[in-house]
């Protein structure tokens, strides 16, 4: 596992465009930072895309969302394909775990209709965790340590 809390400015993961989306200190599930949509206008569009960490194999996240029901959209994305919405007061909510099935990208995206803003019209998240692979965990200089040790036995 592997947990990006956006308390600094080193992520975990690389930000292909982040359209908008910002390290943000207004709203945090944990700790005093969060990563919060861009401010846009109606019509707009504001995704992040992201490339997930190298061999993650699934990904979950805490999001909040603060926007017109039902008109204005945050969506997450696995590669192109959209996994959930939500809209109106979304108090601090974990997703489910999603497969990532071999996809490299995620997007989070909060969208906007033609008219009317609610609440702070922004999507926060925080806390994202990737489950990786115990191999992926490891660092390269510790496996031939241990085939070392290994082999003196
Ligand atoms: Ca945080
Ligand atoms: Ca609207």
């Amino acid at each position: 596992m592997a947990t990006e809390d956006f308390e600094d400015t080193t992520y975990i993961f690389t930000i292909v465009s982040a359209g908008g989306w910002a390290r943000s200190s207004l709203e945090a599930h944990g700790g005093s930072y969060s990563f919060r949509s861009g401010t846009i206008s109606d019509g707009q569009t504001s995704t992040a895309v992201i490339t997930v960490p190298a061999g993650a194999v699934a990904v979950q996240f805490w999001y909040k969302v603060s926007s017109e029901q039902n008109y204005d959209f945050f969506r997450f994305y696995v590669g192109a394909a959209e996994q959930f919405s939500a809209s109106g007061e979304v108090a601090w909510t974990q997703s489910t775990e999603y497969q990532l099935g071999g996809q490299t990208q995620i997007s989070f995206s909060y969208s906007k209709d033609a008219s009317s803003s609610s609440g702070a019209d922004a999507v926060y998240i925080d806390d994202v965790t990737f489950t990786l692979p115990v191999a992926h965990l490891l660092r390269p200089s510790s496996l031939p340590t241990a085939v070392q040790r290994a082999s003196r036995w």
